[in-house]
């Protein structure tokens, strides 16, 4: 069991990223309406804060997405009638839901490897180790890169027939253009017959939603107000967290959770590295995150307009997560995208 850095993850170095931090940081605070990309959520502190959310008794999605994997294992194997095949996982993350898929697999098969991309070299090197000891036979080789160079990397060195998992409904944090973009890349990354397995949060009950996103415990908001902290660590900024509430809402007509940090008070507040001071209006909002709601309707429609057969669903027994496996049409004219 192995990881590869890839040399664009390599070559990239801490001043660039900090330099496209702060660039980020000043456009989505000089927009007329200040929003922040959700991606910084994740520094090593905001995935730790991320790990505890999905345990959360309100964060319904992981338990959901866990009891459909637990099940999908025997049923999954039959669909893939190539041997030896890739399972190749989109941001692995911590592989928690992933091995029990895995092992599920393994009662059916063990003519595959598995392959878990990640951007983060430290979740990766846990990653290795952990599997290791929970399943010590699996041929495991992990890559840190980003989704794209990975993919194409692999295109390169196998000719296997590949199985995409892009678990946890990651997608619904894009909005639909963005989606659509990101689901036809991977398509243009794959081979004809190919499968992607795709999580998606189903629309629901709205009460059930808004305390998934307002926990108890405060963690959502801890993981939100954590962006004002790398702000500050990170680019010499003076925000006063106790000045900021946060606000997480559903938006019927977007069919998405929103997430805000909104200022208690009239404020300005000096960011260092950008040399400037930005100013907060008294209930002015900075919008961080959106979490699409997806009818399995829109599923449908998403997978056929992205190149995409819809193979089968499952759900989990509330009917409040979706996992799908897509395959990938390549007669489908590109031009129709
Ligand atoms: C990573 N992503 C799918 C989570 C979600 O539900 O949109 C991130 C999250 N934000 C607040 N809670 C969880």
């Amino acid at each position: 069991m192995t990881y590869l850095v890839l040399d664009s993850i390599r070559n990239q170095t801490q001043d660039a990223l900090k330099e496209q931090f702060a660039f980020d940081v000043l456009m989505g605070f000089s927009a007329p309406s200040k929003y922040l990309p959700s991606k910084y959520f994740y520094d090593a502190k905001g995935s730790k804060l991320f790990e505890q959310i999905t345990g959360l008794e309100e964060y319904y999605p992981t338990r959901c997405e866990f009891e459909i994997l637990s099940k999908v294992g025997s049923e999954l194997a039959e669909f893939i009638q190539d041997k030896p095949f890739e399972i190749v996982e989109l941001g692995a993350g911590d592989g928690c839901k992933t091995k029990v898929l895995l092992s599920k697999l393994l009662e059916s098969t063990d003519a595959f490897s598995y392959i878990p991309i990640d951007i983060s070299e430290s979740a990766m090197a846990d990653l290795i180790v952990s599997l290791k000891q929970s399943h010590p036979t699996l041929t495991t080789h992990g890559i840190v890169g980003d989704y794209f160079a990975s993919i194409r990397h692999l295109e390169n060195t196998s000719d296997n027939r590949k199985l995409v998992l892009l678990l946890g409904s990651n997608i619904g944090n894009f909005d639909f253009p963005s989606a659509k973009r990101f689901l036809h890349s991977i398509w243009k990354c794959l081979n004809h017959n190919d499968l992607l397995l795709i999580g998606f949060d189903l629309k629901k009950d709205i009460d059930v939603l808004t305390r998934a996103y307002n926990d108890k415990k405060g963690v959502t908001r801890a993981f939100n107000l954590n962006v004002l902290t790398r702000i500050n660590n990170e680019l010499d900024g003076e925000f006063d967290l106790n000045r900021f509430s946060h606000h997480g809402m559903y938006n019927p007509r977007h069919g998405a959770m929103e997430s805000y940090l909104v200022s208690l008070e009239q404020q300005e507040v000096h960011i260092g590295a950008l040399e400037k001071t930005f100013e907060f209006n008294p209930y002015e909002a900075i919008h961080l995150e959106l979490s699409h709601k997806y009818l399995l309707s829109d599923m449908q429609k998403m997978a056929n307009e992205t190149g995409f057969n819809v193979l089968k669903n499952w759900q989990d027994s509330q009917g409040y997560f979706a996992d799908g496996l897509w395959q990938v049409n390549k007669d489908f004219p590109e031009s129709a995208y």
